[in-house]
């Protein structure tokens, strides 16, 4: 049976619903109030409106790399020169290698040995120097020629002043020879074989400056210090590789010259004349891990143009 209502029941009804849905009244929150924020901010700061606070803009990182003796100017994100870096020094990704000769000091003692000229090591009647040697880089060298052939204070300073190129451990080596005389044997620094003996011309004065540590037992304050560095190049390019300084428990020892150098950092590197006739082909600082993943030994007589692969020799156009 179809029930129908009246007009009035409907209308009765629909009021109902309508109150049902309004009856939130009691919970009724009224908006905040929202001043409006009309702040205005210096240069370089955002206005924030939920706070109305100044906020200062976020830098924009740098991110640019420079190349070798170039380093990074902050204030305009350019790459800028590095003033001062002697000039002709090679740079690898994680080595420094450059001849001697670059530097800007005055040679004073030291003398610079060029192909065809007297001294100069392969044509001199005492070399040691197979057909298959590599002879020296460049076709020049330095050879010190002060005090006596078995040392003396450190004499004519050369400068060199580089840019690191990675934040790593160093080791310093050089290309060294011992130009050493044939002697009569039994006479004063005579050895059987005719030759003056092997530990005489071997060594120089090195010090290194700027903001590293060491990279082994040996004191950092030791290593700002000018110390002995020797090697052995017995009539033959060789190496001079080893540092005599005190270790931190104060002994005196032989060690690895090992530097924790710092990317873009500025160091000065000076090489001082120590024992008359040593001689310097090239000097380098490499990452010393290179030993483990090249498979190199670097010691008494390594050759280390031989040694290492041939990037690591330095230029030779200057
Ligand atoms: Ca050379």
């Amino acid at each position: 049976m179809k029930v129908k209502l009246h007009p009035f029941i409907y209308l009765m009804m629909f009021l109902f619903l309508c109150n049902c849905s309004s009856n939130s009244e009691d919970e009724f929150i009224p908006p905040a109030t929202v001043q409006e924020c009309t702040k205005t901010c210096d240069t370089g700061f955002t206005l924030n409106e939920e706070t109305c606070e100044c906020e200062e803009d976020p830098v924009e990182a740098c991110n640019i790399t420079c190349d070798a003796g170039y380093r990074v100017n902050d204030e305009n994100c350019e790459c800028e020169k590095i003033p001062d870096l002697t000039e002709g020094i090679k740079y690898g990704d994680n080595y420094i290698v450059f001849q001697p000769e670059i530097t800007k000091s005055n040679l004073d003692q030291w003398k610079l040995r060029t192909q065809g000229t007297d001294g100069y090591y392969p044509e001199h009647a005492d070399a040691n120097i197979k057909d298959t040697d590599l002879p020296a880089i460049g076709n020049s060298y330095l050879e010190f020629t002060g005090n006596n052939l078995n040392g003396g204070t450190p004499t004519s300073p050369l400068k060199y002043t580089f840019v690191c190129p990675k934040t790593t451990k160093y080791r310093l080596v050089m290309r060294m020879l011992q130009p050493l005389e044939s002697c009569t044997v039994g006479s004063n620094h005579c050895a059987d074989n005719g030759y003056v003996k092997g530990d005489k011309r071997n060594d120089c004065w090195v010090k290194l400056e700027g903001d590293f540590t060491s990279g082994n037992h040996i004191a950092d304050d030791e290593l700002k210090k000018t110390k002995k560095f020797w090697g052995r190049g017995v009539r033959k390019w060789g190496s001079c590789h080893m540092i005599e300084a005190h270790n931190k428990a104060g002994s005196g020892v032989n060690a690895k010259a090992l530097y924790n150098l710092k990317k873009g950092e500025v160091y000065t590197f000076t090489i001082a004349g120590r024992a008359q006739g040593c001689s310097i082909d090239y000097v380098m600082f490499y990452e010393e891990s290179l030993e483990t993943s090249l498979e190199l030994t670097i010691e008494n007589h390594t050759d280390i143009a031989v040694e290492f692969p041939e990037e690591y020799r330095p230029d030779t156009d200057k």
